[in-house]
């Protein structure tokens, strides 16, 4: 998911290198990637995402998802990601006869229609803390040579990894979606432009993202509206029915993009809800030491004192490292203070980090000296996000069409939620395809 600042407009914070976390009593003067984040979280216009597939069409008349449309779109994007970047596609067994993906991607699916058990010291863990991990949760061969290759070729698809540069763009001058499209067309013209916006050198963002990958793969629709997650969502956030909120695609570019930084996801998102959870899957081993994986404040979940007592201009939300025990961040190896950050590295292919809406957490940035030891020097992690099938969305998403103004919490997933926002209605039990219900299993796709 991607990023609002925590309380940003309250906070004042926050600047994270692999060795030090600081929160910062003016981040945007002190510091231009938080200035960069701060656009992003406040002033940010939605871009359109490409391939441009008219989503709605899609969902409504459109989405009957068949494995053979799957497995066909899985051949040609894995084709397509070949091509693309042969070294890191190595492990795409293009070899591999059609009948054996085929044998495989049946068994993932049948496997996505189980409902796991998530241990209950997991249960207890995610409750308390506000996050947690689920060890050999998704199948590592699924990962590596299914939706690891066709997240690949999304990503570097010209068009994708534009849209992604032009919305930097976008946020980082708050430019009307269509200008930004026509003044700069080609990656390189949003780099310079971004240079000069940020009166930087180099252009450091934490990372690109997309949103919603579900809707343009039926492979991914197949995951993240299983059983296997949805069931786990519902379990760990102890709620009788979830409803995918979004998918975001994650690319952290390891030797150029700067840590991200810490935030909430439910500030971004248009509920008015405590429960939501976010599935963040790395598609690469993550290592213990230089890993970007996800780091947490425990228990800032709940956290209700802290907004309810203090004001947002109050001193308070300048002084979170007191609050947060964060006065001896690190130790003399770099590493957090285990009280009260912590982290789930190292991560194999499978294991996955979940993290409640309100849980703060952010990641490093890769080791640049490293930049050539990792696999194709970018991390992909895709966080798939749930809330309670009963969250209602605030009204001010529909003032704030007619006042900028008006919106509480941040912009960062207006670009997710704007095709549906529309179209469903405040403080009511939402239905909209886009938005479904996934968990009692009663989504088939055919909305
Ligand atoms: O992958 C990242 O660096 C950020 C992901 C994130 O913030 C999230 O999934 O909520």
């Amino acid at each position: 998911m991607s990023i609002a600042y925590l309380e940003v407009r309250k906070l004042a914070f926050i600047k994270l290198d692999a060795t030090n976390i600081y929160f910062s009593s003016d981040f945007r003067i002190k510091d231009t990637f938080s200035q960069l984040f701060f656009n992003f979280c406040f002033n940010r216009k939605e871009i359109g995402m490409t391939p441009a597939v008219d989503l709605m069409q899609k969902t409504e008349s459109n989405k009957k998802s068949s494995l053979v449309k799957e497995k066909s779109n899985l051949h040609a994007e894995t084709k397509r990601a070949k091509r693309k970047k042969p070294k890191t596609q190595e492990h795409v067994k293009s070899k591999r006869s059609k009948n054996k993906i085929d044998m495989e991607l049946d068994h993932f699916f049948a496997e996505f229609s189980d409902k796991p058990k998530v241990p209950l010291q997991i249960q207890l863990d995610y409750a308390r803390n506000g996050h947690s991990v689920l060890r050999s949760f998704l199948s590592p061969t699924f990962l590596s040579e299914h939706l690891y290759p066709l997240l690949l070729a999304h990503h570097h698809s010209s068009n994708n990894s534009l849209a992604a540069w032009q919305q930097k763009v976008q946020v980082a001058g708050s430019l009307p979606s269509l200008l930004v499209q026509n003044q700069f067309p080609t990656i390189s013209s949003c780099k310079s432009q971004l240079k000069k916006m940020l009166q930087t050198p180099v252009v450091e963002i934490p990372f690109l993202q997309h949103f919603n990958t579900w809707r343009v793969y039926p492979l991914i629709e197949k995951l993240v509206t299983s059983p296997f997650l949805a069931s786990s969502a519902a379990t760990l956030l102890d709620v009788p029915s979830v409803r995918l909120y979004q998918d975001a695609l994650f690319v952290k570019n390891l030797s150029k993009d700067g840590p991200t930084p810490w935030h909430s996801d439910a500030k971004m998102a248009p509920f008015d809800t405590s429960h939501m959870i976010t599935f963040w899957i790395p598609l690469q081993h993550i290592p213990k030491h230089g890993g970007t994986g996800l780091r947490f404040v425990d228990k800032s979940h709940s956290d209700f004192a802290l907004p309810f007592w203090n004001d947002e201009n109050s001193v308070e939300y300048n002084r979170l490292e007191q609050r947060y025990s964060f006065d001896d961040p690190c130790d003399s190896n770099g590493d957090y203070n285990r009280d009260c950050v912590q982290d789930h590295m190292p991560l194999d292919l499978g294991d996955i980090t979940v993290h409640a809406g309100w849980t703060l957490h952010c990641a490093d940035a890769g080791n640049k000296d490293e930049k050539k030891t990792r696999t194709g020097g970018e991390r992909y992690a895709l966080a798939v996000s749930y809330v309670d099938a009963r969250a209602e969305v605030r009204e001010e998403y529909f003032e704030n069409t007619k006042s900028e103004a008006k919106r509480l919490g941040d912009a960062e997933d207006h670009l997710s939620f704007r095709d549906w926002i529309g179209e469903v209605e405040p403080r009511k039990l939402l239905d909209h395809p886009l938005i479904p219900i996934v968990w009692p299993n009663i989504y088939d796709g055919s909305k």
